[in-house]
């Protein structure tokens, strides 16, 4: 009896995807939602504007800078077509601020979907200006800028700046990068704690001519000796959101690879020094053990960078654009943030990320944070309504799935909301509680020995079950892993 229980807590359990990416975290005039105080929490989906699948021709970083499998060459170097093997030439979406969901029309699987209520392919430069006003940056200073990473994709990133006023688009900010100021970076802490790391900045192959991309300092792990011979030669992307394509396999694989379940735990990857994707050369040995991995959602922390503003640029209103091309994956990363250049230092502020200026930035309502999210697993979920599934579905043109918006197969609302109704919050011990007694049922019809307090079980739990369930949802629950696994869609309306 006790493995069967466990078969069906089994079937119970659901897997989450690897999303969740990144995003800018200071100046607080960030457009997306970062915020220094939640680090790379992406509950209010701010790291969810970028451009998907998107991969260079050719391999032009020098191999020093490389961040995933640094001497592998040729075919078995899976990463050979990642946006950082040409720093700044992976063709982007939208105007340099990112878009919604990573593509302008289709949602991928691999964590390229919309932050909630936005459309996919709404472009970041479109979003409201932050409250909290523009940075304002002294033309001729430094000044200093943060992102966090909500999963380690390795590469590296640059800051870019475009005049708001004119046309903002990716060859403004393109022909507006800036110098990076200081040795090193700072992993930087909401209370204003700082920890120096290595920064390695590259300036050869980089698009345009020239330009200063960083290395994302932070390795992931080396949990495979060869990526190539764990997952295979890379697949083309599949549009649409079935998780379980051998292409989105794949890309779990390789993030895999980097640690991304490795790490999870610990918020490091286990093994230390010896188990990483390259050497950060931290200037502290305690860090190896620290500032590693694939993150997840894990790390309250940002990385900071001080950046000079060139003194040929004329005051006014600018657009920060922080660009991060990935290695671990074939992703750029965009946010914006408004920025005032003024002509003199006592006009500045927000431009240093002092502890005092931390704590004057308002950390976001938890409410916010917590905003009814469609692309969640809704199982469990006590806030998870099927009726705003549906509307928001049906806003971003897809189809309402049973736990996403999809694109292919169709059925009624009918069909897909009553699996979600009465299962909520506390509904997991609700299950548990008919598995148990439906195991109990089989012992019976299998004429299974009874101990005797079996029978006297189960009449208990039949009379919990009949109290707390409709018993056709409770009968649907305990019947549906055993149902074929169709996938169940809301009907098109066109
Ligand atoms: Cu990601």
């Amino acid at each position: 009896m006790r493995a069967h229980v466990l078969v069906l807590v089994l079937l119970f359990a659901r897997v989450r995807d690897a999303a969740a990416h990144g995003h800018l975290t200071w100046p607080p005039s960030s457009r997306h939602g970062g915020n220094i105080h939640h680090g790379a929490d992406c509950g209010a989906g701010q790291c969810y504007w970028f451009s998907n699948n998107v991969e260079v021709e050719s391999q032009t970083l020098p191999s020093s800078h490389r961040t995933m499998e640094p001497e592998l060459e040729g075919g078995a170097d899976v990463w050979r077509k990642s946006p950082w093997r040409s720093p700044g030439a992976a063709p982007v979406y939208g105007s340099g601020c990112g878009v919604a969901g990573g593509h302008p029309t289709e949602v991928y699987a691999n964590g390229g979907t919309p932050p909630a209520g936005v459309a996919i392919g709404f472009d970041g430069k479109e979003l409201p200006k932050a409250k909290l006003g523009p940075a304002k940056w002294t033309v001729g200073g430094v000044a200093e800028v943060a992102w966090a990473m909500a999963a380690n994709h390795a590469g590296g990133y640059a800051y870019r700046l475009c005049r708001a006023d004119g046309e903002v688009n990716e060859e403004c900010f393109r022909a507006g990068h800036l110098e990076f100021a200081g040795d090193n970076s700072s992993v930087l802490y909401p209370n204003g704690t700082r920890v120096s790391i290595p920064r390695a900045v590259v300036a050869t192959g980089t698009t345009p001519a020239g330009s200063q991309w960083a290395r994302d300092g932070i390795p992931t792990c080396r949990t495979c000796a060869r990526a190539y011979d764990m997952c295979g030669a890379p697949l083309a992307p599949v549009a649409g959101l079935d998780y379980g394509t051998s292409w989105n396999k794949q890309v779990n694989c390789f993030a895999d690879c980097a640690g991304a379940t490795s790490s999870k735990a610990g918020g490091a990857c286990p093994g230390g020094a010896s188990k990483l994707q390259f050497d950060p050369k931290f200037l502290d040995q305690a860090h190896y053990d620290a500032y590693t991995g694939f993150g997840k959602s894990v790390w309250e922390w940002s990385v900071l960078d001080e950046v000079r503003v060139p003194a040929g640029l004329a005051p006014g209103p600018y657009l920060l654009s922080w660009r991060w091309d990935c290695e671990e994956s074939t992703q750029v990363w965009q946010n914006c943030a408004d920025v005032e250049l003024v002509a003199t230092a006592s006009e500045a502020e927000w431009h240093l990320a002092s502890a005092e200026a931390l704590a004057r930035v308002p950390k976001p309502e938890k409410a916010a944070a917590a905003k009814f999210d469609p692309y969640k697993d809704a199982t469990g979920d006590e806030n998870f309504d099927c009726d705003k599934q549906v509307a928001y579905c049906e806003k971003v043109n897809y189809k309402a799935s049973q736990f996403k918006c999809g694109k292919d197969e169709a059925s009624t609302r009918a069909e897909v909301c009553p699996k979600f109704e009465k299962t909520s919050g506390a509904g997991y011990a609700k299950p548990a509680l008919a598995m148990l007694a439906s195991t109990v049922f089989a012992v019976e019809v299998l004429g299974l020995e009874d101990p005797g307090w079996l029978r006297a079980f189960a009449v208990a739990s039949a009379a919990v079950i009949a109290a707390v369930f409709q018993p056709p949802s409770a009968f649907e629950r305990i019947a549906q892993p055993f149902l074929p696994r169709v996938p169940v869609y809301l009907r098109d309306k066109t």
